[in-house]
């Protein structure tokens, strides 16, 4: 029996963790409270991560299909089949008649973080798609354009702040995303104890809304035009002041202008909030001695969402917050250099989607359009898909559409540790090792760290026999599409050389670290198992843009050009029940319902429909609801709730566990519904290629009506 410290790679908050590990077997698993970011902070996710690590449904073996049945087969017989099938469709077909999928969890593993880049270039096709685009896409490109990386993301000095808005976001709940902030609660209640505020504006009484100093339901997909009010009461009330920005910023009248239209009293009626309210939070902010905006997945997958991911910025930089303690400010993580305060920039649409003609973002295209790809006869079609550690057929939109796709790729290969709802389609799995027996850094989330903060932990129960880590995984398969074949030198892959005591990723993550601005060593973070504190953060421009002019870009011609579409939106009136998603604390995406310490309880995939909605509509808690869109129809079981706004009504993602062929024992018996059999493959934000999965306009009718009295109800809504 050891104790071994780790860090959790269940969400982005990179909470330590002990671990006490027997037999190789994790049986208790504790918040570390040496940690120096987290404190012993530990969610119900990472206490779960015992019986995640030891789930009988987690592969141990490749699987190959053979007569339509799947089964064990070595790792030589697997990529040997792999590098055979994919390398014929190449031949005959070339580079882009290969589609890459890469999901979520790997932006969590150290083997993603070194070598995703890698294995798309060796790929070298064009019809490469992220979880990015149903996410936060639209960040990267307001990033991009204003700063000149798409990695330049600024984050709410919490610890220091005096007033946060939060828009669209449930750290409660979340954890946090684009915000590395573990325990979120603890330091929002201790901005409050110490005298700060905040306030959250969310369609949904949320845990976070909840705890809130203020709560401001909103209407879906509105957030644009309140920012932009926002943005329009600074100017008008004289509130704009840089601070020690002006001298970094161009493009403040741009702003201006483009602002005119949207007055509080323009908008407060489409917002559902009002122009008082709107006026009164804007003072609040420009005010208050340090202040940060913050928005995530209800301003990023909704139908402006990169004209809102600009508008967060655009607040933090009039209010003098960005770049400031205790404002929103960029982390200086230890294995990234860093900048020299020019670039060149970025840009969108080097090239385009051959079905819908949609523009690449940040090298890949619109997850959205995946299935039009596989499925539209022609030159460039994807007849073979790659997945690596996703599950687009249940997290895309309409995704009825893209499973019933999945189905005819000619070939398909995975990396993934379950047999589930995509993987089902697969010709080849391949399981990655469980995180008991995997290294961790965090090359994606230290960006996003509230306190710069660098921490490396070796496996805790040691590699098998001849067992691959994912970074193996992923580097024969690069080494396959580079037509290198399966058994090449993976070392020489990666461009090292000679025998070290240290493994392949540790090599790699050294150099980068001591090239860091800290030059430090993985010898260094293994002598602190309970991470290194490197500090509060610090300021970083000009130094950290990369745009041509060294200054900070504020009013970027593309999304100067997508304002017109806000305004035209504006003065259009919609109506009719909307439909958005929540999380929940014990749920991750798609993917550990089949921990039963999870599941149980009461059901967590429920429709929440408000009080006075679930009246006129004739729906009763418990009881089914028949849910419309435009794409598909569910039923799901209603939850009447006064947290939800009227007209809004909310269901999770990552649920839908209930087709056939997959091998997830407890998910199969909570199973839920996919809400992206509602959501629309149609409907995007243009300039990120994002997914509209907030703000999806919904029929609701009980389910218990005879199909023309439903028919009947959902007309006359
Ligand atoms: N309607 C709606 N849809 C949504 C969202 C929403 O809010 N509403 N949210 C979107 C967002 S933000 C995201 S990020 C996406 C997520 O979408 P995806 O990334 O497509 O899906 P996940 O549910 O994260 O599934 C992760 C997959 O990785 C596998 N996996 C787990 N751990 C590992 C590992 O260590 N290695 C490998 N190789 N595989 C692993 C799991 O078995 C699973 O198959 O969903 C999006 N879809
Ligand atoms: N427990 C748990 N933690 C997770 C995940 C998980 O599935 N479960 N997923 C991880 C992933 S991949 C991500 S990307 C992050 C996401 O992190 P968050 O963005 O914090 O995630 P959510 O909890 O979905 O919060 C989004 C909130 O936006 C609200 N909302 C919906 N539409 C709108 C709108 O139009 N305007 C406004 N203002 N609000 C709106 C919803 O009601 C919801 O409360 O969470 C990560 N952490
Ligand atoms: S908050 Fe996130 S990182 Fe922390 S224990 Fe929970 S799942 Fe793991
Ligand atoms: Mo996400």
């Amino acid at each position: 029996m050891h104790t071994a410290y780790t860090t959790c790679p269940l969400c982005e908050a990179t909470c330590g963790l002990e671990l006490t590990v027997e037999n190789d077997r994790i049986t208790a698993v504790r918040g570390d409270r040496q940690d120096t970011f987290s404190g012993g902070f530990l969610c119900p996710k990472g206490a779960s991560l015992g019986a995640l690590d030891a789930d009988p449904d987690r592969l141990r073996t490749p699987l190959a299909r053979r007569g339509g049945e799947f089964e064990p087969v070595s790792w030589d017989e697997a990529f040997a089949l792999v590098d055979q099938r994919l390398n014929e469709i190449i031949a005959e077909h070339g580079r882009d008649a290969v589609g890459m999928y890469l999901g979520n969890p790997t932006v969590h593993s150290l083997a993603g973080g070194l070598y995703a880049g890698g294995l798309r270039k060796a790929l070298g096709s064009r019809n490469v798609f992220t979880a990015s685009t149903v996410d936060q896409m639209p960040k990267h490109v307001s990033s991009g354009l204003l700063y000149g990386g798409i990695f330049t993301i600024p984050v709410p000095d919490i610890d220091r702040t005096d007033f946060l808005l939060l828009l669209g976001a449930d750290p409660f709940s979340s954890n946090g995303s684009l915000w590395t902030v573990p325990d979120a609660p603890g330091r929002l209640k201790a901005l409050q104890k110490r005298g700060g505020a905040f306030v959250v504006v969310d369609p949904r009484r949320s845990r976070t809304a909840a705890a809130a100093d203020r709560h401001l339901p909103i209407v879906p997909g509105t957030d644009v035009f309140l920012l932009l009010a926002m943005v329009n009461e600074l100017f008008a009330a004289s509130l704009v002041d840089l601070k020690a920005l002006a001298p970094h910023v161009e493009g403040v009248d741009g702003v201006r202008a483009l602002s005119e239209p949207f007055t509080p009293e323009a908008v407060a009626s489409r917002c559902g909030i009002d122009a008082a309210e709107i006026r009164a939070l804007t003072h609040r902010l420009a005010r208050a001695p340090r202040a940060a905006v913050y928005g995530r997945i209800g301003t990023t997958t909704v139908e402006f969402g990169t004209v809102a991911s600009w508008l967060v910025d655009v607040l933090n930089i009039l209010t003098g917050n960005l770049d400031r303690p205790g404002g929103a400010m960029f982390p200086l993580p230890a294995h990234v250099r860093r900048g020299t305060g020019t670039g060149k920039g970025f840009t969108t649409g080097r090239w385009h989607s051959r079905v819908r003609g949609l523009p690449e973002v940040a090298g890949e295209f619109p997850a959205v359009t995946l299935a039009d790809e596989i499925e539209t006869p022609g030159p460039g079609r994807i007849r073979a898909l790659v997945t690596v550690a996703g599950n687009p057929a249940l997290s895309l939109p309409n995704s009825a559409r893209l499973d019933a796709a999945l189905s005819t790729v000619d070939f398909m290969v995975s990396v993934d540790p379950y047999l589930n709802e995509t993987t089902r389609h697969a010709d080849v799995i391949l399981p990655p090792p469980p995180p008991s027996r995997r290294a961790h850094y965090d090359i994606a989330f230290l960006s996003f760290a509230v306190r710069n903060v660098a921490k490396y932990s070796r496996p805790a129960v040691p590699m098998r026999p001849g067992e691959p880590g994912e970074g193996d995984i992923l580097l024969r398969l690069t080494g396959i599409f580079a037509g290198l074949g399966p058994d090449t030198d993976l070392d020489a892959l990666v461009g090292l050389s000679g025998e070290s005591e240290y493994s392949r990723e540790e090599r790699l993550l050294d150099a980068r670290l001591r090239s860091g601005p800290y030059g430090l060593s993985v010898a260094d973070l293994l002598d602190q198992p309970h991470g290194v504190d490197l500090g509060p953060l610090t300021s970083r421009v000009p130094e950290i843009l990369r745009t041509p002019s060294g200054r900070i870009e504020l009013c970027p011609e593309p999304i100067a050009a997508d304002v017109p579409r806000v305004l035209e939106a504006l003065r259009t009136p919609t109506d009719g029940l909307v439909l958005v998603g929540r999380r929940h604390l014990r749920s991750n995406n798609s993917w550990m319902h089949n921990v039963p310490a999870l599941v149980k309880g009461k059901p967590l995939c429920t429709l929440l429909v408000n009080p006075a909605d679930a009246e006129r509509l004739g729906l009763q808690d418990g009881r089914a609801a028949r849910v419309t869109s435009r794409v598909g129809e569910i039923e799901a079981t209603v939850e009447v709730s006064a947290d939800m706004a009227a007209g809004v009504v909310s269901l999770p993602h990552g649920w839908g566990h209930d087709r056939p062929g997959t091998r997830l024992t407890t998910a199969e018996a909570h199973p839920g519904v996919n809400v992206n059999l509602l959501t629309d493959d149609l409907a995007l934000d243009p300039l990120s290629g994002t997914a509209v999965l907030n703000g999806v306009h919904v029929q609701v009718t009980p389910a218990q009506l005879t199909p023309s009295a439903q028919r009947a109800a959902a007309a006359a809504q």
